[in-house]
């Protein structure tokens, strides 16, 4: 079954977890859009997350839904907020879900892990996830090792669940591509940033809008959490000093600390931590969310049916 008859929507593509970015604003947006529009909760606390949710069932009608990223130290919290708020759709990265997936499901929320191999697709189809959301190592932040390319087919040759495709997605060649592969929807992240309503400095927005296609680079698989950035100063001096591997953590850490809230709110060209894929080389223009969905799949094989 197609992502759109499985979550209630118009276009088969979810909104990216995006941490610190993905507020009620894009989310409501992506979803009066007639995407799955998404609750990021990166780091934030259960107390700003359970805002973040109330304000998007204000906000829209639509079904949305909230990503819970692993790492989190609010994660335990979290997984049960979404089930005392009445969340429908819960996606989650950068972790292992599995001890959650359960108590989800007996709530009745759809359960989509974000996955970067065909291992850990298996894993989480054995948990009782729903649907898995296969993320190509050309995605923005914390990423895989895996092409999507290769990634896709893979892992729907490994499970019985409906695959959705992330990385590398910006527009219906896209789309069209990941069909071809066997996935029955998309994830999106990057493509909107570059839209009216994300809540990002206008300097994050021109820096992927004016990305080529090598203006990405890998920071972090010296501490075992790869992430992928627009490149400038920080993403630079960063990999200099992780270059020997010799550089304590804590100094890493220094650098790094708060510099994705510097990208964010603060604009800062040179400190921040501009986390983007691969396909912000295809981002031409700010467009809003409406425009952005809309071209995407109304321009693709998918909607015409001959694919
Ligand atoms: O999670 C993401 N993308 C993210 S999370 C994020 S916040 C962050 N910032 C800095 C460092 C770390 C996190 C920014 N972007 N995408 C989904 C994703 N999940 N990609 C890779 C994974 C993943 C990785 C390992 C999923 C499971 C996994 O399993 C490890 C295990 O527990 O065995």
């Amino acid at each position: 079954m197609d992502l759109r008859d499985l979550v209630g929507i118009k276009y088969p593509i979810i909104q990216g977890g995006m941490a610190n970015i993905a507020d009620h604003m894009l989310a409501s947006a992506v979803s009066n859009a007639g995407g799955l529009g998404l609750v990021g909760c990166g780091g934030w606390d259960p107390e700003r997350v359970r805002d973040e949710i109330k304000k998007t069932q204000e906000l829209t009608d639509k079904p949305f839904g909230v990503n819970i990223m692993l790492m989190s130290p609010y994660a335990e919290e979290l997984s049960d907020l979404v089930i005392e708020l009445g969340v429908k759709v819960v996606t989650t990265g950068a972790g292992n879900p599995g001890k959650y997936i359960q108590k989800w499901k007996d709530a009745g929320i759809f359960v989509i892990p974000v996955v970067p191999s065909v291992a850990f697709a298996r894993r989480v189809e054995r948990a009782g996830a729903d649907a898995v959301i296969v993320e190509g190592t050309e995605a923005g932040g914390h990423i895989g090792e895996i092409t999507t390319l290769n990634l896709v087919p893979q892992v729907c040759d490994a499970v019985n669940i409906p695959v959705i495709a992330a990385g590398g997605i910006a527009d219906s060649r896209g789309l069209d591509a990941v069909y071809c592969l066997g996935a029955k929807g998309v994830q999106i992240g990057t493509v909107l940033l570059a839209s009216y309503e994300c809540p990002i400095h206008e300097n994050y927005k021109q820096k992927v809008v004016k990305a080529k296609d090598t203006e990405t680079v890998v920071t972090g698989r010296q501490t075992g959490a790869p992430v992928r950035v627009l490149k400038n100063k920080m993403a630079k001096e960063y990999l200099n000093l992780t270059k020997y591997g010799d550089t304590p953590l804590e100094e890493l850490e220094k650098l790094t600390l708060g510099s994705l809230r510097k990208a964010v709110f603060d604009g800062d060209i040179d400190g921040g931590s501009f986390m983007a894929g691969q396909s912000a080389g295809l981002v031409k223009e700010i467009k809003s969310i409406e425009e952005i969905l809309k071209n995407i799949f109304e321009n693709s094989r998918v909607a015409k049916g001959t694919l």
